[in-house]
């Protein structure tokens, strides 16, 4: 049966903002309290969700979620009437305000982890929604993104949704963004990859001096066994404890993975050898001939893949069966990246061409392409089971640039967070949005 590999973008919320909020995250850090502008975010994502969508590639949208969170505030002990428990915040603690509006839900790669039907047990594409309990404003994402994406994938006879890990540091889950899976084709049994910062049990592995490492080595453990994954299906590995110092906060930024080929960094990996011969071995055994495309340090630094996010980048196989990189402009604006590109496309590897689009408001929170989406593969009956409110389409293309236009503002600063008119805005937007993407109700205003 075919099968294809669908890529769900995160629509950015109309909270977006520059929060500073993600210690580890460097581009987070250096930008925080600039002025963002969530109509131009929202409108770059729409703008490559459309482009893949024209050059013949399944393309789905994720929705954003409901922000301010305002729930999230009245666990946090902040009382009466929505608007007051938004001012009081406001006054008394504005870093928890400027954390329950992040936008952060944009990044899909971090929504949750998936396995496809073709390597789990009972034959369904089997989903975990990640805990992201490292920081506090990605934590509260997973109660709204399990709700969305069993309506995005609702029958229980192809999908199996599983609830987040247990939200404390030990199985820390950052979801598909330290996950990668190798296979011949979509359809096919494949490899699942998972890359894992440190474990929470065993202090034998090495752990980072500076920045947190989020995803445990037991947290990937737990989701491979979820998903009803075989022994010879997994691999894992161990992030190289350096580069998360250096600002590589999930194993997406150093590395990406499609297909048979994984391209990668030199120093990506901690024992990269066996871990490459591992995967080798392993997809071997599904029929698949693997293929490591790395990057050597003297090519470009760590730091250098940091700042452009060259790996940060999606790894798409064309219809002639080559393999285009999809890259973030700041790898253009960086000599020695795009030197490199120049010679890896011109190489006659497996990567052979290069598609550059602007997403700054998104890479200056740390988001590259491969952030925002999230990747599933399914085959022609999963596919057509999908909700088609979530599909795009030209017409769902124009109707939420449209609906962006209406809706939401071209300036956003800490100050403006506590304006009251934001939280009924922010509302009246995501329940029209719940409309044209056929969801239903979603969001807990909505359900309340
Ligand atoms: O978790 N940034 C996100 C970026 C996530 C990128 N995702 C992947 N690599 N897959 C994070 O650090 C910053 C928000 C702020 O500072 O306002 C933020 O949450």
């Amino acid at each position: 049966m075919p099968a294809y590999e669908m890529n769900f973008d995160g629509l950015v919320g109309p909270t977006h903002n520059y929060g500073g909020l993600s210690y580890g995250n460097v581009a987070s850090q250096s930008n925080s309290n600039a002025v963002s502008n969530p109509q131009e975010a929202a409108k770059q994502g729409l703008a490559k969700m459309k482009a893949l969508m024209d050059m013949g590639f399944k393309q789905g949208v994720l929705a954003p979620q409901e922000r301010p969170d305002v729930a999230a505030l009245r666990r946090l002990g902040f009382t009466g009437s929505d608007v007051e428990v938004i001012q009081r915040a406001a006054r008394e603690a504005m870093p928890l305000l400027v954390a329950s509006c992040s936008a952060s839900s944009m990044w899909t790669a971090n929504a949750c982890t998936v396995s496809p039907s073709a390597d789990t047990a009972d034959g369904r594409v089997h989903f975990t929604a990640a805990n992201l309990n490292c920081k506090f404003h990605r934590s509260i994402e997973h109660p709204t993104t399990s709700r969305v994406l069993q309506a995005m994938f609702a029958s229980d006879a192809h999908f199996a949704h599983h609830p987040a890990l247990p939200a404390v540091a030990q199985f820390g889950d950052e979801g598909a963004a330290n996950h990668t899976r190798f296979c011949k084709g979509y359809g096919d049994a494949g490899v699942e990859f998972f890359v894992y910062g440190r474990s929470a049990f065993d202090s034998r592995y090495p752990e980072p001096m500076r920045y947190p490492a989020r995803q445990t080595l037991e947290a990937s453990q737990a989701v491979a066994r979820l998903h009803g994954l075989s022994e010879a299906g997994v691999v894992y590995a161990q992030q190289n404890p350096a580069v998360i110092d250096q600002g590589v906060f999930h194993n997406d930024v150093i590395a990406v993975g499609n297909g048979e080929v994984l391209f990668h960094h030199q120093d990506a990996f901690l024992e990269a050898d066996k871990v490459l011969a591992e995967l080798r071995e392993k997809l071997a055994r599904c029929g698949g001939h693997f293929q490591a495309v790395c990057v050597p340090s003297s090519a470009v630094s760590v730091q250098d893949a940091v700042k452009s996010y060259l790996f940060n980048s999606q790894l798409l196989t064309r219809a002639d069966g080559r393999m285009l990189l999809v890259v973030p402009d700041e790898c253009k604006g960086n000599p020695r990246v795009w030197r490199y590109l120049q010679q890896l496309t011109a190489s006659g590897g497996p990567i052979a061409e290069v598609r550059v689009f602007d997403l700054k408001q998104s890479m200056q929170n740390g988001g590259g392409p491969a952030c925002l989406r999230l990747r599933v593969a399914l085959n022609e009956r999963e596919l057509a089971a999908v909700n088609p409110g979530v599909v795009m389409s030209h017409e769902l293309h124009d109707t939420l640039v449209a609906w962006v236009d209406k809706h939401y503002r071209d300036r956003l600063s800490e100050a403006d967070l506590a304006d009251p008119q934001l939280l009924s805005e922010c509302r009246t937007a995501l329940d029209e949005l719940t409309q044209i993407l056929k969801l239903g109700s979603v969001y807990p205003f909505q359900l309340n």
